[in-house]
């Protein structure tokens, strides 16, 4: 089962947000591309030691930004705590990626396989709109497959390990929803990852 395993409290989500607008400052959004050279419909950055990216090249995780070059922003103490409160004492967080969907803006069906290692559980925090999101099984699923439906609320913290840890899952839509800290209709998504 994916569950939400905690909700962070109203003063914790203005932190999170203050540390997503010094992440977008430092790393710049970009928009992540297929390797057919699709761009992919949401633009992403991310902050620590390593950063998710995608190109003609394949997707890996790289130590600084693909278009400026500069270092990734360090983990910000709040995303730190969280990976050290719900991610288990082996989990050390090395990434976490940071995505920005405005609505009408999906992210197809998809396995986490990026990382080294699948031992290590993906911490994923929404923020903002809510999302809707799916959740399959262990093969790509058809249009007969009956996916697990949820909806992604601000502050919604998941954790995803074990025989989660490489389900396929989808972003299926933003749902246009006001929210006091964010512009409506814009969802914010964090995954923290231990890569290797
Ligand atoms: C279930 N992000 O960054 S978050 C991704 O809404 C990603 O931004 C989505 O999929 C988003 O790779 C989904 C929830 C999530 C993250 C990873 C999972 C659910 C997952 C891995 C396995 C199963
Ligand atoms: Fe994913």
């Amino acid at each position: 089962m994916v569950r939400v395993i905690r909700v962070l409290s109203p003063h914790d989500q203005v932190e999170l947000l203050l540390a997503a607008r010094a992440i977008v400052h430092a790393a710049p959004l970009f928009r992540p591309t297929l390797p057919s050279g699709t761009p992919f419909q949401y633009r992403m950055t991310n902050c620590g030691d390593l950063g998710w990216t995608a190109d003609r090249h394949g997707y890996r995780y790289v130590s600084v930004h693909p278009v400026t070059g500069a270092p990734w922003p360090t983990l910000p103490p709040l995303l730190q705590r969280i990976a050290a409160e719900v991610g288990g004492p082996r989990f050390s967080p090395q990434s976490c990626l940071l995505n920005v969907y405005r609505v009408g803006e999906s992210l197809g069906w998809h396995q986490d396989r990026t990382e080294e290692r699948f031992d290590r559980p993906i911490i994923s925090i929404s923020l903002g709109a809510s999302g809707l999101f799916e959740v399959a099984g262990l093969t790509r699923p058809t249009a007969r497959t009956k996916a697990e439906q949820w909806t992604l609320g601000s502050g919604d913290i998941l954790v995803m390990s074990d025989d989660d840890r490489l389900r396929f899952h989808r972003a299926v839509d933003v749902i246009d929803s006001a929210h006091p800290l964010i512009p409506s209709g814009v969802r914010l998504n964090f995954t923290i990852r231990q890569v290797r």
